[in-house]
């Protein structure tokens, strides 16, 4: 399998089996439930483990085998699983590495429906969930019970873009034998890579800036094989939430452009942070690339950017925030982020419904929050598009 040093390299090239057949440059989509045997031993030595081969689809396609191969080398991991959706990669792993009486810890700061499986589902099996500050290391580890086995966060966090220091949940895991899971899905392999920090599972909703263009729901976990294959042939097996090789084939061709679009991402952002900051209407901004946000001491180290999403609040009523949002004409009102086009929304009642008021202030989310997700259009269109919805509440 091919490997480069360069991770632009291998976001197009990384992990490609050797050249087939006809020696296709696209990757052929295995467009099949089902694979043949030749014989009645050879189906059982693949279902044994004996030989290697495949079965069936929701066991492993080659064209998710070349997806999975390839984000295992960006994510410097051993391995990687795909799923159907970015909770699908959650809930495998958790329900795949928690049972009754273990104790995860987490933080009251998450994706909304991770949120909802960690609040309701875990606790109705019988699973400990603890939430925690986990950019507070005292209370990370004063948090520790003798049965916790998984420490969950994101970096930065939906949607208020808080950052977690990695090497400290990494150090954590290791010293005191927790398997840790950072959701990855904000920066990207280009500007993040958990498992350098010692993290053991690294999460993706591939549906944000891997596949990049707002045509897929997909995951990803990329950690150690041991762990990875546990994860494969336990919950995903078991519970199915497994991608289409078509899904796999759009992220494979939205990888190829991953680290150009990550960029112009991120320079996007940059301006439209400065832009807004500067502004008389903005109350309140969120952004690890402005330096008076907490985040940005880890620039240049655990991230190498600061991504494309941003989170702020103006100085006006929740109707004015209603009108500024309905105003825009560009910036599209959507929940999703990573994709070409802005996508504007409001967490409270949007991303983040599944909080329970008390709950929405525990993550720091305000009724008058807006999250802005910026995409690739020219930024001076982005920006006019702003100015002219920001006038109206002047
Ligand atoms: C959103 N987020 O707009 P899927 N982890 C993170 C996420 O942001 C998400 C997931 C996991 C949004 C989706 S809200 C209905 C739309 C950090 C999703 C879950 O299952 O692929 O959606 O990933 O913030």
């Amino acid at each position: 399998m091919w490997k480069s040093n360069n991770i632009e390299t291998n976001a197009i090239h990384g992990g490609k089996p050797s050249q087939g057949e006809h020696g296709p440059l696209s990757t052929p989509i295995y467009q099949t439930s089902t694979f043949v045997f030749d014989d009645v031993q050879q189906g059982a030595d693949r279902f044994a483990g004996d030989t290697h081969g495949h079965i069936y689809s929701r066991l492993g396609n080659p064209t998710v085998d070349e997806l999975e191969a390839r984000m295992a080398i960006l994510e410097e991991t051993e391995a990687a699983a795909a799923f159907g959706s970015g909770m699908g990669a959650v809930s495998a792993a958790v329900f795949g590495l928690l049972k009754a009486g273990d104790h995860l810890i987490t933080s009251h700061r998450l994706y909304g429906c991770t949120f909802a499986l960690f609040s309701h589902q875990l606790p109705a099996l019988g699973i400990e969930v603890s939430f925690v500050d986990l950019a507070d290391e005292q209370k990370l580890r004063a948090a520790i019970q003798p049965n916790t086995k998984v420490i969950y966060g994101e970096t930065p966090i939906n949607p208020c873009l808080t950052v977690i220091d990695l090497d400290v949940i990494g150090a954590i895991g290791r010293e005191r034998g927790i398997t840790t899971i950072i959701d990855n899905t904000f920066l990207s392999p280009i500007l993040q890579r958990p498992a350098t920090h010692g993290i053991d599972l690294v999460l993706h909703s591939a549906t944000k800036y891997l596949n990049g263009h707002g045509d897929v729901v997909a995951g990803i976990l990329c950690g150690s094989r041991e762990l990875v294959d546990q994860i494969k042939m336990t919950t995903r097996k078991d519970m199915g939430a497994v991608i289409s090789p078509n899904d796999a084939w759009l992220i494979i061709r939205g990888l190829k452009t991953l680290h150009l679009r990550v960029q112009r991402h991120c320079e996007n952002a940059q301006r439209v942070a400065e832009y807004l900051q500067g502004h008389s209407a903005i109350a309140k901004i969120y952004y690890p690339g402005l330096p008076d946000h907490p985040g940005y001491r880890l620039l240049g180290s655990q991230m190498q950017g600061a991504g494309g999403v941003m989170a702020f609040e103006l100085q006006c009523s929740f109707e004015q925030a209603v009108a500024f949002i309905n105003q825009l004409q560009l910036c599209k009102r959507a929940v999703s982020l990573g994709d070409a086009e802005t996508l504007i929304q409001h967490p409270a009642s949007m991303t983040h419904s599944t909080y329970e008021p008390e709950e929405l202030a525990a993550a720091g989310i305000s009724r008058t929050l807006i999250r802005l997700a910026v995409g690739l259009e020219n930024a001076e269109d982005i920006l006019a598009d702003l100015d002219q919805a920001l006038a109206t509440i002047a």
